[in-house]
C-alpha cells in the first residue's frame, strides 16, 4: 500500500469501524467477552495488509493508537471483557493511565520490538492500571510462545493454524499439547481461535482448553452478536 493510503486512515479515524466476536467459556458455554476486530471500506477491507505495510513505512504505532482509540469509543459490551488487538509499537505510545479497564483486555499481537525492556514496563503501566494482557497467535512458530515465556500473559491465545483439525492430525494435535504445557506453567488461561468444526471444539475441551472462538461459536459482528450455546454448555 502506498503511504498516503495508510495516513489516510490515521487522519480520518471515523472511516473505521469495529466489529466484535465472542469468546465462550468451553466449560460452562458463559460469555468470556469479545473481541474488537477492525473493518471497513477500501483499504480497512483487509487490515492484515493495512498493518504489513504500516509497519514497513514506520506507520504502525500511529495506525495501532488510531485503531486501538477507535475500538474503545464505543461502549464495553453487556457483560464480560473486550479485547483490543494492540502491536507492541502502539502499546507503548498509548497511555495505560488514560484507557486501562478492569474489563480490558489488551491483545499483544506481534512481538517484533527491540525494546523489551520499554516494552516489559509499558505492560507493567496497563497491568498497573487494571488491564489484563493476552498473546495473540501463538501457533506453530515458536517465537509468539517465547513471547509469552518471557511476558507473563494472563491469557494465551492459540492460532487457528494450530485449531484448525485438531481432532484428526497428530501434528497439531502435538503442538497444541506443547503449547497447553507451557501456559499451565505460566498460569495464563487459554482461548483457542478459530474454531469451525464440532470435532475440533470436542478435542479441544478433552484436552482442558478454557475458552473457544471461531465462527462455529460466533462471527464478527457490528453488535454484541449472538453466541452459539449448544446443548450440555457448549
Ligand atoms: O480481518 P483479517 O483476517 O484481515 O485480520 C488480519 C489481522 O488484522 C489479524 O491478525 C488481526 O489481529 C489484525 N487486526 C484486526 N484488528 C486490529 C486492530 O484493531 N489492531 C491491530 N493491531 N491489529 C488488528
Ligand atoms: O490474528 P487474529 O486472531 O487477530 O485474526 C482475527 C481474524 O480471524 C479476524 O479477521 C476474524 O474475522 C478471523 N476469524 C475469526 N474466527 C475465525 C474462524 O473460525 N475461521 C477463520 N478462518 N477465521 C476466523
Ligand atoms: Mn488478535
Ligand atoms: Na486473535
Amino acid at each position: 500500500l502506498k503511504k498516503s493510503d495508510i495516513e489516510a486512515v490515521i487522519k480520518n479515524p471515523g472511516r473505521i469501524r469495529v466489529y466484535y466476536q465472542p469468546v465462550v467459556n468451553l466449560t460452562s458455554g458463559r460469555l468470556w467477552g469479545y473481541e474488537a476486530l477492525l473493518r471497513g471500506e477500501g483499504v480497512l477491507a483487509k487490515p492484515g495488509r493495512l498493518f504489513k505495510s504500516a509497519a514497513a513505512w514506520g506507520l504502525l504505532g500511529e495506525l495501532d493508537t488510531a485503531c486501538f482509540l477507535a475500538a474503545l469509543a464505543g461502549s464495553y459490551p453487556p457483560e464480560g471483557y473486550l479485547s483490543v488487538n494492540v502491536t507492541a509499537a502502539g502499546l507503548v505510545d498509548i497511555d495505560a493511565g488514560a484507557y486501562a479497564n478492569p474489563r480490558l483486555v489488551i491483545e499483544l499481537t506481534e512481538y517484533g520490538y527491540r525494546d523489551i525492556q520499554q516494552l516489559t514496563g509499558a505492560l507493567s503501566a496497563w497491568r498497573g492500571n487494571g488491564a489484563r494482557i493476552a498473546i495473540d497467535d501463538v501457533g506453530p512458530d515458536i517465537g509468539q510462545l517465547r513471547a509469552a515465556l518471557h511476558l507473563r500473559p494472563d491469557f494465551v491465545k492459540i492460532d487457528r493454524s494450530l485449531v484448525r483439525g485438531c481432532d484428526c492430525h497428530v501434528s497439531n494435535r502435538l503442538l497444541l499439547a506443547q503449547a497447553l504445557e507451557v501456559c499451565r506453567y505460566l498460569g495464563a488461561e487459554v482461548i483457542a481461535e478459530g474454531i469451525e468444526k464440532p470435532g475440533e471444539l470436542k478435542a479441544l475441551r478433552d484436552l482442558g482448553v478454557e475458552y473457544g472462538q471461531g465462527y462455529l461459536l460466533g462471527k464478527p459482528q457490528p453488535g454484541w452478536g449472538k453466541v452459539c450455546v449448544m446443548a450440555g454448555g457448549v
